[in-house]
């Protein structure tokens, strides 16, 4: 909370400092001070960003987002209004509860921005209620794709937060979702998870995949073969068990993103 939003304090004082709280608690965000962390690169190599959205302005860039909805997911829906800018830099995916049903946002940047390989990074910072999950990651129609393991198409979870515990997972999948499915994955446990902003990255090279947090390697693997196909990118809420009991949760509830980039390496 800064200091500003207690001069609002008047004569309907505590309406007026609980509505300074609740816009203090998701709209301020690092877009100014931030540099990417990069990973190594081989030597006469260099990053290069090629694609990235700051959230910037009132309206979401559907020239590289797609909002989902509206349709059922899960044990909620994902509804196009809960997909939206804050006006203060970031990106909201809400989570709520509209009559007697929950619903939530979520984007992907299919047939829109499809690629392989660099480093993906989005800032975010995560929801603090049970009963919904927050992830960054990325997919392709070849996830569904049976045999060649995942080198024909794989999920690739950059990072989920099921638990409100601090611990946040990372995840592959391929050969599709049935008798099939193959998947590999890894948690860790992120100090003060749902406090600020955080960093989630991936690279992801033709021989492996190394997952980081807030510019620290936490996950390296070749699980699945690699894959060597481009993908899309997906910031998604989900509702459902896993997530802990929806109706334990105080809502609306938000996951917020200051930025997604993403780099390759030149030349
Ligand atoms: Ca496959």
């Amino acid at each position: 909370m800064k200091t500003s939003d207690l001069v609002l304090i008047g004569s309907k004082g505590s309406v007026v400092a609980l509505l300074g709280f609740a816009l203090a608690s998701f709209s301020y965000a690092q877009t100014d001070a931030a540099k990417d962390t990069l990973p190594p690169v081989p030597a006469g190599k260099e990053w290069k960003l090629i694609w990235q959205d700051e959230f910037t302005g009132t309206k979401l860039d559907e020239t590289k987002w797609n909002r989902l909805g509206d349709w059922k997911r899960r044990d909620g829906f994902w509804v196009k209004e809960d997909a939206y800018l804050s006006g203060k830099g970031t990106l909201l995916l809400r989570t709520k509860k509209d009559g007697d049903r929950y619903t939530c946002g979520a984007v992907n940047t299919q047939g829109k921005f499809e690629h392989a390989f660099g480093y993906y990074v989005a800032r975010c910072r995560m929801p603090k209620q049970p009963g919904h999950w927050p992830a960054f990651w990325m997919m392709g129609s070849g996830v569904g794709k049976v045999g060649d393991e995942g080198r024909d198409g794989t999920e690739i979870d950059i990072v989920e937060i099921p638990w409100r515990d601090g611990k946040v997972t990372f995840n592959l999948h391929w050969d599709g979702y049935g008798k099939d499915h193959k998947s590999a994955g890894t948690n860790t446990t992120v100090a003060a998870l749902t406090e600020g902003f955080h960093d989630y990255g991936l690279l992801w090279t033709k021989e492996e995949y190394v997952f980081y947090v807030d510019g620290k390697e936490v996950w390296r693997t070749k699980a699945g073969g690699v894959s060597q196909v481009p993908e899309y990118l997906k910031l998604t809420e989900e509702i459902g068990e896993w997530g802990g009991d929806i109706a334990k949760a105080q809502l609306p509830d938000f996951f917020e993103v200051d930025y997604v980039r993403v780099y390759e390496t030149s030349p």
